[in-house]
């Protein structure tokens, strides 16, 4: 097929992917990978963002870093701040040059890109979580369609209630910013076969997580039937994704699903 045809098949507006998720999640690396990917296969025109202000390297070239404006060491210099602080602050200074941030490249143009990724810091508490960054990412979906991504670092997951928990933090962030939030699970590689099936349990029925817990005892047996509960139900309509960035099938597959979410021209795949 040729390259402008397939193109037009992909992509009908410029769409934005926002990744999120707890610190060391795997949101830069996929920043990365999956941009690398969009345009070596699919020949896409593909902006990479840095929103990171404590960035200390990228693996990618940023085409906007809010480091230009803002970062986390000259904000712990000039406010006397810790980091967590510093973040804090930094994202209520970022809420407040929105404007400018939005007048330039990509988002003074976002018709020339075909898709804008966005790295994230992985403070939630202290960036993601705040008020100020629902109106930062209002105005990032002015630009275009706009997905969520959650990354769930599969590293940190060793037994039922891991996964549970890091799953949860996923539904905070989707009640707490109101828009739709996509989960992936990262660092795929790293799973061996036990981790392995409590993910696949994790993704496929986490009503199967409940056989893992039944002769546990105290909070666990009291608490985490409830939220398995609520895992079911929120699992949504998207199958979340196992994604290694050393994986290219795996790339693949995760940018169905985000494309899949972004789409309302039907399943392309
Ligand atoms: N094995 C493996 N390691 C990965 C993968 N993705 C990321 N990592 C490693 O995980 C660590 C953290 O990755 P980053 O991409 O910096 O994670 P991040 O979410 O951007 O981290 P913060 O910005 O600090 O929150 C690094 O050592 C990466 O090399 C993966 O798919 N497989
Ligand atoms: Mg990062």
């Amino acid at each position: 097929m040729l390259r402008e045809q397939l193109k037009a098949r992909m992509i009908t507006m410029t769409y934005i992917v926002v990744f999120t998720g707890p610190a060391g999640s795997g949101k830069t690396t996929l920043t990365r990978t999956y941009g690398e990917w969009l345009r070596i296969n699919m020949f896409l025109n593909v902006c990479q963002v840095n929103m990171d202000p404590g960035a200390e390297f990228l693996p990618y070239e940023p085409c906007m870093d809010v480091r230009e404006f803002i970062t986390i060491k000259d904000i712990m210099r000039e406010h006397g701040l810790g980091p967590n602080g510093a973040f804090m602050k930094a994202v209520e200074m970022i809420s407040q040059i929105m404007d400018k941030i939005m007048r330039k490249q990509p988002f003074n143009e976002p018709e020339k890109w075909d898709v804008i990724i966005i790295d994230t810091p992985g403070q939630l508490e202290a960036f993601i979580f705040r008020p100020e960054t629902r109106e930062i990412l209002g105005r990032l979906q002015e630009k275009g369609r706009t997905v969520i991504a959650y990354l769930i670092d599969s590293s940190m997951i060793r037994t039922s209630s891991d996964a549970v928990s890091l799953w949860f933090l996923g539904i905070l962030l989707q009640v707490k910013i109101g828009i739709d939030v996509i989960p992936i699970v990262t660092k795929a590689d790293t799973l061996d076969e036990t981790r392995e099936k409590i993910i696949k349990k994790l993704i496929t029925s986490p009503e199967k997580l409940l056989e893992d817990i039944k002769d546990s005892e105290g909070i666990v047996s009291d608490i985490l039937p409830e939220l398995i509960s609520i895992t079911v139900k929120t699992r949504g309509a998207y199958r979340p994704v196992l994604v290694s960035n050393s994986n290219s099938e795996s790339v693949k597959d995760l940018h169905f699903m985000l494309h899949e979410a972004t789409c309302s021209c039907g399943d392309l795949t």
